[in-house]
């Protein structure tokens, strides 16, 4: 607890440019989070460089990650928002975390032999100690609470352990955090496979709608989304995946129920289905896109956020490693 409120951490990597499967499985929420909690939200660059960045690339993937932030709406004088690898604490403690965490459970991460299968050729450390640099972002500030999507689950189950055990094997250290995940849109599928998840590495760019993809491209995928032979706008994810997939996009787009959705959407075919869907998910990226372009033209107002960011963030974290490093025995001048 920060005063009255809860602290809630979140971070995005700048991989490639974001899906909406990123934008309403995290940021959309942290936008709507951030009056009731005392919201921290970092941009893991750290977390990037466990896959093979280019390194133009991901400064620019920084920038524009930063600008989209804010122009869906998240207030840096209302949060904390700041770039991961500026604070130099999360490093300290993930090391520090390391001597807590056993080899065997990183190695059966869900997340790290997917992109073990995905980038044979490049399995490194940090991809297998992904999970203990997460549970040092979280933990250095106190958080009780992390929205992420459901893919992250296992994440946060394994930053509660080591929590946990870092707390029984000293004293109290850690506030041991809750996931948040949202009941429609913690997981959007791919529109060509929606037994995958929407992810903004897809191979096939065609099944991922990205926020900066423009209005022909949008409704251009949407019209080319899988969905099945029954002829029936019905929410049922196990029988229906594609269909359900759009029904779950345009709910939250549209800010309605599931239900209203179906039955607005009675008696109507599929192409039309699809198309109004593609529509409505253009109309609402379109002010969000302006405004990250904007922002992007302003690069020293950019820097000023990233650099009180850090700072604000530095300080918090900097107390939780101080007493981690006092409790293991660290000598202190
Ligand atoms: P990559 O494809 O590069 O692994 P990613 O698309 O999974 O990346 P992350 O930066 O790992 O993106 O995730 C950012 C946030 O978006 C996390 O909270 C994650 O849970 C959420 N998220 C990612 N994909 C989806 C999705 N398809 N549906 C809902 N939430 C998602
Ligand atoms: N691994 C996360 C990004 C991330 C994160 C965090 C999320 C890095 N550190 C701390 C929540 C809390 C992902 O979404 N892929």
């Amino acid at each position: 607890m920060q005063g009255d409120k809860k602290i809630l951490y979140s971070a995005v990597q700048p991989t490639n440019n974001l899906t909406i499967g990123n934008y309403i499985g995290a940021v959309k929420n942290f936008v709507a989070l951030q009056e009731e909690y005392d919201c921290i939200y970092a941009i893991a660059n750290m977390h990037a460089i466990t896959v093979r960045q280019d390194a133009a690339q991901l400064r620019k993937n920084t920038l524009s990650l930063l600008a989209l932030y804010l122009a869906c709406g998240i207030d840096p004088q209302k949060c904390v928002l700041y770039l991961q690898s500026h604070v130099p604490a999360h490093a300290e403690l993930a090391w520090t975390l390391n001597t807590f965490t056993y080899v065997g459970e990183m190695e059966r991460m869900t997340q790290f032999k997917d992109k073990s299968a995905k980038h044979a050729d490049n399995i490194n450390m940090g991809l297998m100690d992904y999970p203990v640099l997460m549970a040092a972002d979280i933990l250095l500030y106190q958080t009780d609470v992390v929205p992420v999507g459901v893919d992250q689950r296992q994440h946060l189950e394994i930053t509660r352990d080591i929590a946990v055990r870092f707390n029984n094997a000293y004293s109290p250290t850690f506030t041991v955090p809750e996931g948040i995940y949202m009941k429609v849109g913690a997981k959007i599928n791919d529109l060509l496979d929606p037994s995958k998840k929407m992810s903004k590495s897809a191979e096939n760019a065609n099944g991922a709608v990205f926020m900066s993809d423009d209005r022909d491209t949008i409704i251009r995928k949407f019209r080319r989304a899988v969905t099945d032979s029954m002829a029936e706008i019905k929410y049922d994810p196990s029988n229906k995946p594609g269909v359900s997939n759009l029904l779950s996009i345009y709910s939250v787009f549209g800010g309605m129920d599931i239900a209203d959705c179906e039955r607005q959407f009675e008696g109507c075919g599929y192409g039309d289905f699809k198309l109004a869907v593609g529509e409505l998910v253009a109309d609402k990226l379109a002010p969000i896109q302006a405004e990250q372009a904007k922002l992007l033209a302003d690069k020293q107002y950019l820097n000023d956020v990233l650099k009180s960011g850090a700072e604000r963030a530095a300080h918090r974290a900097a107390k939780t490693l101080a007493k981690v490093y006092k409790k293991i025995g660290f000598y202190q001048l």
